[in-house]
């Protein structure tokens, strides 16, 4: 049911617009934000969604002239300079300036919510066709893969362009140096170590790039008998503990920038460099994204010596963690599976297997950013939950 209006009145001496719901609660708006956010052809393209009003144009301490119920459904305001603007009485609920109005926004705009997990992990399950064709199933991926950080997806066909398939079904994938989708295979002269059939520690992908990948996608197209296990774990969970038990590894963690570089040929040929922190957090100290390849991670080490150990030491900390039974989830992919993840969360790794002169395992990995991932889960919620 949308919102009505009872009363709105100026406050503040006409810097504010005070609305009264029928409900008995109140809310303040800005004037300086209602007339910048004024929905009228002249200052709003709604073609674009998007708006016209340059802020040259904009007056910082403008008052409101005169505010009006023109139904219980929409207020008018009319401004010093005799320019009127409309707000519908929904589109100003949602835009209300109170600390849970906000906070509910925030939650539908960027699905905050994290389901943490350990070596009990109930790895989510999803039949990668129906992901395909069923848009209920799609928006069930996606919003676990927000939440959890991992979903795997199963019966895919056992042939290469599967993940083409996948990127089309969200959007477009996200092209590296290493191409639009990459082989991971045992190779000759392998320029990474994932092209080799050693095995790999707990790692995000390439922490090497400014914007390193969201999304990252593997397709299990061929598995060894013996050998090659994935791991997983949560990087978010793992680094919340470690700000607990080691505050001072986590600070070192969270404030060292790691010079990463990667040198070869693959698309085309390539010579990147990069600085990074280990544990990338927000203005709170939280854990946002994870940057980890300890492959690619730079001899080149642009600190002060005497800060060089403490930073091992901190790292060392960090990588027992992450490898603690308690955190680390093992399963084994089979042909068909694409396990989908989150990289920015999730540190990934694999067994060892045994080298042979035939492929014994083939995995196809594609990347996605978040921003695209994002956008496919929004309108998929709007299709599913039909709204707007
Ligand atoms: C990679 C990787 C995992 C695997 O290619 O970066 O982590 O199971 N591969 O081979
Ligand atoms: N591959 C798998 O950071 C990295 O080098 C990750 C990337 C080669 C595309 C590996
Ligand atoms: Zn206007
Ligand atoms: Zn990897």
């Amino acid at each position: 049911m949308s919102p009505a209006v009872r009363k709105v009145e100026a406050s503040g001496e006409g810097r504010f617009v005070c609305v009264q719901w029928e409900d008995g609660s109140e809310s303040s708006y800005p004037c300086v934000w209602l007339r910048d956010s004024c929905q009228c052809p002249l200052c709003f393209l709604p073609s674009a969604g998007a708006r016209r009003l340059l802020l040259e144009e904009l007056d910082v301490n403008i008052v409101v002239k005169q505010v009006a119920l023109a139904d219980s459904k929409k207020i008018s305001i009319t401004w010093p300079d005799e320019h009127t603007s409309e707000y519908e009485a929904e589109w100003l609920k949602k835009r209300c300036f109170s600390e849970e109005a906000r906070a509910v926004m925030r939650a539908d705009l960027f699905l905050p919510e994290h389901h943490y997990w350990g070596s009990d992990l109930q790895l989510p399950k999803i039949s990668f066709e129906e992901v395909m064709y069923n848009d209920e199933s799609a928006y069930k991926w996606l919003c676990t893969l927000k939440k959890v950080g991992i979903v795997l997806l199963t019966g895919a066909a056992t042939r290469q362009g599967e993940l083409i398939r996948l990127g089309h079904r969200i959007g477009f994938l996200r092209l590296t140096f290493y191409g639009p989708t990459w082989q991971v295979q045992d190779k000759a002269d392998a320029n990474n170590v994932a092209y080799t059939t050693e095995r790999l520690c707990f790692h995000t992908d390439y922490p090497v790039l400014q914007h390193p990948p969201g999304v990252q996608f593997l397709h299990c197209i061929k598995q060894t008998a013996a050998g090659g296990e994935s791991e997983v774990v949560d990087g978010f969970h793992v680094s919340n503990k470690l700000k607990k038990q080691n505050p001072e590894a986590y600070q070192i963690l969270s404030s060292t920038a790691v010079d990463y570089t990667d040198v070869g040929v693959d698309y085309c040929d390539f010579a990147v460099h990069c600085k990074q922190r280990i544990i990338d957090t927000d203005s709170r100290g939280q854990a946002i994204r994870i940057n980890y390849n300890n492959a690619t991670r730079d001899t080149v080490f642009d600190i002060p010596a005497e800060k060089v150990r403490p930073f091992y030491a901190a790292l060392k900390q960090f990588n027992d963690l992450l490898n603690s039974t308690e955190h680390k989830f093992t399963f084994k992919l089979k042909p068909g599976d694409v396990l989908t993840f989150d990289n920015w969360r999730v540190l990934h790794g694999r067994q060892s297997y045994s080298s042979c002169s035939e492929v014994t395992r083939h995995l196809e990995g594609a990347y996605a950013d978040w921003d695209v991932v994002m956008s496919r889960l929004q309108l998929l919620r709007k299709r599913v939950l039909n709204r707007d």
